[in-house]
């Protein structure tokens, strides 16, 4: 196996025996075979988009086998081979759909036939990322298809509540197909840019699916202990499981919990008529082996981040949607139009006891674009009398990886007159510190999950509106992003199509960017590495 899509790869460079994050060898291997059966299955989508037939059912699937192959998403090396069996189906239907037009396609990805996994396996050697002998090529094909997996992932949560735009699905086919392409590096960067305005397009169409299903998120309040009931803890970031678990657990006796990700969901105005969604539990997604099993409960997994399970709670964990981990039990899809079937979940809570209090006190969420611009004149005010001095997006992913506590240390040493702007799990590093407020205005606006990023491009633009600027990078607004896996590549690529320079990014830059591929960024954007925490806030706040 040879994988270096995340942030946690081996020695900065590549996972070749097994993933730090617990993917197999196997499953790794699979992942790369599908990959493989979806480039080719694109090269026929592309003659049948050029046709003027392509069709939403086609892009939902390519999205969500996409979405399966994000760190942390799918763990069950079935549930990818189903993927590619379903791969080479649709690719054999598209080449039907393109007709004649099939004809000039040669790739072996597209000849490829289908077989069983003992047939498929040896040949993942041949088409994984090592594949591609130059460096740069490399990792531009790789840096495009893991902005893919994050577009693909946003995709899904935006059609899971009925909302698809399908010039989104058509970029995932006509991408991954120019990855089997010889392109040369320019167009490959074009691509790669294309990926980012996809990625504003895909975000902005998921913030129109949660804003209208649940209310626009508004500043509230999250109880951080535990109850006297039996609960359900509920990970991941999909909404609608979380409300169709709160409509069937309603006046059953069964408390919800929010766990990482799910913690924005108190803030919609939609949840709050549930008074069994009693509080978030715990911090961010790689504390989970200690915090499950402590839950005591049953929990649900939605979709990443999934820590390899211990056999203490293998029997009270669920994955449902795109997640998967052998030996835990599946709760299959929507179909005709139905809920997800919780019975069983909420069957087993009911001979579980209460969770375990972890910690106690509240904190803070809901500061999503609407929110903030409510509060616009108090906080051009703040700005225009100098008592916020400057923002910092420290938006991103949490992780393990010991460096990540500069994050904590940016905020504990940011002065006073400093607002944190953030989003996705990389609060949890700084969210219980206390840091006060400016005025009324609290000095970390957290805007939600990872998926919310969105909202702050939203705040940086209407700041830029309100104090009459011509470019972005004139905002009194530094970034600070903290990386982990692809829905973050598909937020750094859409900050860069908005325009916006000077990045941090860390705790590392990523693996998969070749020295070459690094020195265009830098070049062209200023992305630069962290440093050390008392460098950078100086920076920061000096407007560097
Ligand atoms: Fe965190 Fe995991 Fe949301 Fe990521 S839960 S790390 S950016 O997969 O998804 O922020
Ligand atoms: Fe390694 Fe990350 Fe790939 Fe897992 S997802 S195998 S940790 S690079």
């Amino acid at each position: 196996m040879f994988c270096f899509q995340c942030q946690e790869t081996v020695k900065n460079q590549g996972c070749t025996v097994r993933g730090v994050c617990g993917k197999t060898e196997e499953t790794a291997n699979l992942m790369d075979l599908l990959i493989h059966v979806l480039k080719g299955a694109s090269l026929y989508g592309e003659k049948v988009i050029e046709k003027g037939g392509f069709g939403l059912s086609y892009g939902r699937f390519f999205s969500d086998a996409l979405f399966a192959t994000l760190t942390n998403t799918n763990f069950d090396p079935s549930r990818i081979t189903s993927l590619i069996d379903k791969a080479f189906k649709i690719r054999d239907e598209l080449k039907a759909k393109a007709g004649d037009a099939s004809r000039e396609i040669s790739h072996d990805s597209a000849l490829w036939s289908a077989g069983s996994e003992g047939d498929l396996l040896p040949k993942a050697g041949m088409v994984g990322v090592l594949a591609t002998e130059n460096p740069d090529i490399r990792s531009l094909r790789e840096l495009l298809i893991y902005g893919l997996k994050g577009i693909a992932a946003y995709a899904h949560h935006a059609m899971v509540l009925g909302f698809e735009d399908e010039e989104i699905y058509r970029f995932l086919v006509e991408a991954l197909a120019a990855t089997t392409r010889d392109l040369p590096a320019d167009d490959l960067v074009g691509l790669v840019m294309k990926a980012g305005q996809t990625a504003v397009t895909t975000m902005a169409l998921l913030d129109k699916a949660n804003t209208t299903t649940y209310g626009s998120p508004e500043i509230t309040k999250v109880n951080l202990g535990a109850g006297k009931n039996p609960g359900i803890l509920v990970s991941g970031h999909d909404l609608k499981d979380l409300e169709e678990l709160l409509e069937q657990t309603k006046g059953s006796g069964v408390d919800v919990y929010t766990h990482g990700e799910m913690l924005p969901a108190h803030s919609y105005p939609f949840f709050k008529k549930y008074p069994n969604l009693v509080g978030n539990y715990g911090g961010s997604w790689w504390h989970q082996r200690e915090e499950f099993e402590a839950f005591g409960g049953p929990i649900l997994m939605t979709t990443n981040c999934i820590v390899p399970v211990k056999e203490t709670y293998l029997d009270r964990i669920f994955t449902t949607g795109t997640a998967g981990y052998p030996g835990a039990k599946h709760i299959p899809d929507r179909s005709n139009g139905k809920a997800k079937d919780f019975s069983g979940i909420i069957a087993l809570a009911r001979t579980c006891p209460a969770p375990q209090q972890l910690e106690g006190g509240e904190i803070i969420g809901g500061l999503a674009h609407d929110q903030v611009l409510s509060l616009a004149d108090k906080v051009v005010d703040a700005v225009k009398s100098g008592a916020i001095k400057r923002f910092v997006v420290m938006a991103g992913c949490d992780g393990r990886h010991k460096d990540r506590d500069y994050f904590t240390r940016v905020a504990e040493q940011l002065p006073e007159d400093a607002v944190i702007l953030t989003a996705g799990c990389a609060k949890y590093r700084y969210n219980k510190l206390g840091l006060g407020d400016i005025g009324g205005i609290p000095r970390v606006l957290d805007a939600g999950q990872c998926n919310d990023s969105y909202s702050l491009a939203v705040i940086a633009l209407k700041l830029k509106e309100v104090f009459g600027l011509d470019d972005i990078n004139k905002l009194p607004v530094s970034f600070d992003i903290a990386w982990y896996e692809q829905k973050a590549v598909a937020v750094l690529l859409a900050l860069l199509a908005l325009g916006i320079k000077g990045i941090r990014l860390g705790p590392t830059l990523p693996a998969f960017l070749s020295p070459n591929v690094a020195k265009v960024l830098v070049e062209k954007f200023d992305i630069k590495p962290v440093t050390t925490p008392e460098a950078d806030v100086a920076a920061i706040m000096a407007g560097n």
